[in-house]
């Protein structure tokens, strides 16, 4: 393990002593991480299976991860040994644009050799992660990610907290990633959807608990394409954050969590059976086959309590801006393309070109007739500072759709004109096929803000637009 990836310097610049009071005041505490992108080795399974050649931060898998505290300021210093260009994003935080780790959008690559300091203020607790942002479909494929978790400034009671990195890999016999990346298939269909689930990078892990304990679960979906239908009936598991933001504690329907690729959901848990008891949670996402994801197996040790923990789970809101939704701007958004899916031409660089002749450039999708091409494009609309967007998000394709949007998170308001029950905030939403999905936001953030699927073969062949906000 890196020793310098837990480094954090605490120290306020050197020269407060000469500032007057006010300016000590504002300067939050800076917490420093280390990142060195290269290629590394793994055990999905442990010894004596084989180690897994990797992309991965500082020859880990997840990368490190990374803590602060809400209102700390971020600093990821990241070095780059890969022989390809990448960057960081840091998935879900409302952060400067400069910062945002798009490459050609809001900063230039960085390139093998090079590195780049990223640093930031942290307005919102909650679970998020890092990932590039730079041949994504490939560099998160093949393992470069990490958590981030951003503490409560007054935490809940818990005993335990767990964060689970989900991930599923196309692996070979030889337990090795198989480089058919970005495929035709893979774009044009459900993305790279893998033969093989692991949390924190090992197969079907064990967590041991004991009796009686409080646990909170961060589930992290770092999959390129995947979603996960995790089932915790038999536990009485309640939802208390989505995306990082608080939710009204509730159990999730029929005891299923649902999380699309690049979302997280924080769990509390009570694990109120018997010491030496185990617990499956399998994967019910694809029909019958339901691979187990982990275990929960009780210690032997005797039950530190025999009645659950009597202290509120509900997570102090953090301060969003609340959309204004009677003066808002309102926007329909289609998403169509991919296999089946009936769209005919899209306008690719200005230029209308059919299906086939965009097929045949790799590219399978467009929003609002309008198909993606890398990170430097014309927006899809333009916003003034502190407008209140309402987004009608329209899936006329066969397959799902995390569309996820950089720098702001949006309350999710209804599905199929039904009001979600929750109003969540999320920065990532699924849209199913041939579902309508309406989301609002204020866009207090000023800068190019990529909205995109976050199917990453997906977003490489077309579901890619920018949102302006001036
Ligand atoms: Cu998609």
């Amino acid at each position: 393990m890196d020793r310098r990836s837990f480094l954090s310097s605490g120290l306020l610049t050197l020269c407060t002593g000469i500032l007057p009071p006010s300016s000590i005041a504002q300067q939050n505490f800076v917490r420093t991480y280390y990142l060195n992108s290269g290629s590394g080795t793994g055990y999905f399974m442990g010894a004596p299976y084989p180690r897994s050649s990797l992309w991965c931060y500082n020859n880990r898998l997840p990368g490190p991860e990374i803590r602060a505290k809400q209102g700390e300021t971020l600093q990821i210093h990241v070095s780059n040994a890969l022989d390809q260009a990448t960057t960081l994003h840091c998935h879900g935080i409302r952060l400067p644009n400069s910062m945002d780790g798009v490459p050609g959008l809001t900063q230039q690559a960085i390139e093998n050799g090079e590195s780049y300091i990223y640093e930031f203020d942290l307005p919102d607790a909650g679970t998020y992660w890092y990932h590039p942002h730079f041949n994504s479909s490939e560099q998160i494929g093949r393992g470069l990610y990490g958590a981030l978790i951003i503490e409560e400034a007054e935490p809940i009671q818990i005993d335990r907290e767990l964060v689970m990195i989900l991930d599923d890999w196309r692996l070979d016999e030889e337990f090795q990633i198989q480089d058919n990346f970005s495929n035709r298939h893979d774009k044009s269909h459900a993305g790279r959807i893998g033969n093989t689930i692991t949390v924190n990078g090992r197969i079907t892990p064990k967590f041991e608990i004991n009796s009686g304990e409080r646990l909170r679960i961060r589930l992290i979906n770092a999959s390129n394409a995947r979603t996960f239908v995790l089932d915790f009936s038999s536990i009485d598991a309640r939802v208390i954050a989505i995306d990082g933001h608080p939710v009204s504690p509730h159990q999730p329907d029929d005891g299923l969590v649902i999380l699309a690729a690049a979302m997280r959901m924080d769990l509390v848990i009570d694990m109120m059976a018997e010491p030496n008891t185990q617990i499956i949670v399998n994967d019910q996402a694809y029909g019958n086959e339901r691979p187990e994801v982990f275990k929960l197996s009780y210690s032997d040790k005797p039950a530190i309590r025999t009645e659950p923990l009597d202290s509120a789970i509900a997570l102090a809101a953090n301060s969003m801006p609340e959309p204004d939704l009677n003066n808002a701007v309102k926007q329909h958004i289609e998403l169509a393309g991919g296999a089946m899916g009936g769209m005919r031409r899209a306008k690719i660089n200005d230029q209308w070109q059919s299906i086939r002749e965009l097929a045949a450039q790799g590219m399978m999708w467009a929003m609002n007739e309008r198909v993606g091409v890398g990170h430097s494009m014309e927006p899809i609309m333009t916003l003034k500072r502190g407008q209140t967007c309402k987004l009608i998000l329209t899936n006329n394709s066969v397959f799902d759709h995390p569309m996820h949007l950089h720098g702001h998170a949006f309350r999710v308001l209804s599905r199929n004109g039904q009001p979600d029950p929750f109003q969540t905030w999320q920065d990532t939403v699924m849209v199913w096929s041939n579902e309508s999905v309406e989301i609002a936001f204020v866009a207090d953030n000023p800068g190019d803000w990529m909205f995109h699927c976050h199917v990453l073969e997906h977003q490489v062949s077309g579901m890619s637009s920018i949102i302006h906000v001036v």
